[in-house]
């Protein structure tokens, strides 16, 4: 894959920062919208703009079709069962509450425990603490070496009759390491235990197949697939969310209403209450056909060749430590030059027109692990090159020896 064909679906990236051309490498944050994406939410608004599942009129159908197709086409693309299995969420975040609440309503109870990994975003660990405490169960996590890789003998015997779901990530934002989700589920479910995917960081960068991993939800966010901010997607095994009670109450997600009680509305449609986010998840299926016309194996391919470059080229430069360097990664390298404060690498490349992550990335337990303040956090999409990681290495060698 050449990045320079589909550079022209990016023009926010032809500008400069502060008089040097613009190098994007927070990808991790949110990848850039591809043309198709923006022209799909304007035209969505100049042509179809309208409640959907509501109106008895002609644009509320339109509407309501394309926001049904994209549930078809979510569905085919990460291989689930049924549509009714796709759940559109605000993103990542929502879509692991739901999980947490949900989930813990029906299923947790005192004395009960929630696994999750030391490597989890805040997202994937504050939903289950929430859970924990209002059940009274307790949160157990799965320790990392100092690679950045999982102990899957500790998962092992972390899981017990108590263990009641067990939450990783597919990639973590901050290490770039990419955990054996399938080998997990096997462990987990050989206990009965279902696992939940925080997928984040994995979805724009390999292909996702839920029934091959055989997990039961799957968690995403448009906004970091190329797609639209405010829309997500919570992707669960229908008899799990067929016995999860609602998350939210409203419009939408019930079938009849009575002061004295009420009946809720079937799949998915139970967990959408209220108005949903129609323009962005229209949208979101543009991101897709980027997606799948760029070749999901030609992205990751090519991400695969400017990480491994990008690595070599950081540890030539005297002083720089890579957080995350486990066989399997995806295009995210965490690094500190010498004993530097993230924040003050971060802003002399920026001044440079170079733009990385910097801090402790929502993931204050992995800095605590290394005893580090944060990291700063270089991250690659399809459309980067191998220039602009030229650009990049040139910007640290020359205000490396100014932070040592
Ligand atoms: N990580 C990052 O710069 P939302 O914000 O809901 O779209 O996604 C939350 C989230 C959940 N899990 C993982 C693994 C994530 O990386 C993120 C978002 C961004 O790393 C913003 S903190």
């Amino acid at each position: 894959m050449n990045p320079l064909d589909i550079r022209p679906l990016f023009p926010i990236l032809d500008q400069t920062a502060y008089g040097k051309p613009l190098v994007y490498l927070d990808n991790a944050a949110t990848t850039q919208k591809p043309l198709p994406v923006i022209e799909a939410l304007s035209n969505y608004y100049l042509t179809i703009n309208s409640n959907i599942h509501r109106g008895a009129h002609y644009l509320a159908a339109q509407a309501t079709e394309q926001y049904e197709a994209t549930r078809r086409k979510v569905q085919a693309f990460i291989n689930a069962r049924h549509s009714h299995e796709i759940v559109f969420t605000r993103g990542t975040t929502e879509s692991i509450n739901l999980v947490a609440f949900s989930f813990g309503q029906r299923f947790l109870n005192p004395g009960d425990e929630v696994v999750i990994s030391a490597m989890e975003h805040h997202s994937n660990i504050v939903p289950w603490q929430l859970a924990c405490q209002r059940h009274g169960a307790h949160l157990r996590t799965i320790p990392f070496s100092d690679d950045g890789v999982l102990d899957l003998d500790a998962l092992r015997s972390l899981l017990n009759e108590h263990t009641r779901i067990v939450a990783v990530n597919h990639v973590s934002n901050t290490l770039g390491t990419v955990n054996p989700i399938a080998e997990i589920v096997k462990i987990a479910h050989s206990h009965n235990i279902p696992v939940l995917v925080d997928g984040a960081q994995s979805i724009a960068h390999m292909a996702v197949d839920v029934q091959a991993l055989d997990c039961d939800f799957y968690c995403f966010s448009g906004h970091k697939m190329y797609g639209p901010m405010g829309v997500g997607i919570m992707y669960g095994r229908e008899d799990l969310l067929e016995q999860m009670p609602p998350y939210q109450g409203g419009g939408e997600m019930i079938k009849d209403v009575t002061f004295e009680r009420t009946t809720y509305n079937d799949l998915p449609f139970k967990f959408e209450a209220g108005t949903p986010s129609v323009g962005d998840v229209i949208g979101l299926d543009k991101a897709i056909d980027f997606m799948l016309q760029t070749g999901i194996e030609n992205i990751a391919r090519h991400e695969k060749q400017l990480t491994d470059y990008a690595t070599q080229q950081l540890l030539s430069i005297d002083g720089i430590r890579i957080f995350g360097t486990a066989p399997h990664k995806t295009s995210v390298i965490s690094f500190l030059v010498g004993n530097a404060h993230p924040y003050d690498t971060g802003t002399l490349l920026d001044k440079l027109g170079i733009a990385v992550r910097t801090g402790h990335h929502c993931t204050q337990p992995i800095m605590d692990r290394y005893g580090i303040p944060g990291t700063v956090r270089a991250s690659f999409a399809a459309y980067n090159t191998t220039d602009e990681v030229d650009s990049f290495i040139a910007a640290l060698n020359r205000i490396a020896p100014m932070l040592m």
